[in-house]
């Protein structure tokens, strides 16, 4: 039975993903690191922001104390957070509104679960802020994905067991930790292979028919 659907944020509801990969390969740029590819970007899909600073920092035989990367980190999020001014509705993804209020309307709580200490300035700038009954995000959590931490306080602060929330997710990270969590995993986007989510759908669209089948 089906009580609870917890959103990711960044590629599942919004477009966030491409102002992240914009802002890190300025970073990288700006430490003469060339070849920030997409495909490295898909690693940092999900997980924190210093274990995303790493992905980038791999590209190159720099060192950096800890004290220097948190610099880093915290000057790549400026431009991130700068990139974000801009933001509105339009950056939701396509069904995202549609779904929200048909699941709502059958009863099923819904929930954010995501890494980024940007979440609540994101879901206001887009007018999904009063749309979900829980938000948890990495202002909340001490673990990042693949630890479930994120998704288990979204399942406590919305009072459903996790056995009974489904995740959405984008990320290879996300569907680690949803399932670590004991919840059931959704594949969407970048995922849509990830062969431990249990289902994966290629756009919202088909999720009135996921939740349907696992039971409602
Ligand atoms: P921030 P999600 C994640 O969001 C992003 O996918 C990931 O690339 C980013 O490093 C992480 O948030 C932290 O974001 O720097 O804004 O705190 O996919 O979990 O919604
Ligand atoms: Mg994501």
């Amino acid at each position: 039975m089906i009580k609870a659907v917890i959103f990711d944020l960044d590629g599942v509801l919004v477009t966030t993903d491409e102002l992240h990969f914009k802002a890190w390969k300025r970073l990288a740029e700006e430490l003469d690191i060339t070849g920030f590819t997409k495909d490295d970007n898909a690693r940092q899909r999900g997980v924190s922001r210093m274990a995303s600073l790493e992905v980038v920092l791999e590209k190159t035989d720099r060192k950096f104390s800890d004290e220097e990367k948190l610099t880093l980190a915290e000057k790549k999020n400026d431009m991130y957070v700068k990139s974000l001014e801009s933001l509105d509705k339009s950056a939701v993804l396509d069904g995202v509104f549609d779904f929200i209020a048909y699941l709502r309307s059958s009863g099923i709580k819904t929930a954010v679960g995501s890494a980024s200490k940007n979440t609540p300035l994101i879901l206001e700038k887009t007018d999904l802020a009063d749309k979900f009954d829980a938000v948890s995000c990495g202002l909340d959590t001490q673990k990042s994905k693949p630890d479930p931490e994120v998704f288990l306080i979204a399942a406590q602060k919305i009072g459903i067991a996790p056995s009974e929330c489904v995740v959405i997710e984008d990320s290879d990270a996300g569907i680690e930790a949803a399932k670590a969590g004991g919840m059931y995993a959704v594949a969407v986007g970048e995922a849509e292979n990830n062969s431990k989510a249990d289902i994966s759908v290629s756009s919202l669209g088909s999720l009135y028919r996921t939740i349907e089948m696992f039971g409602r």
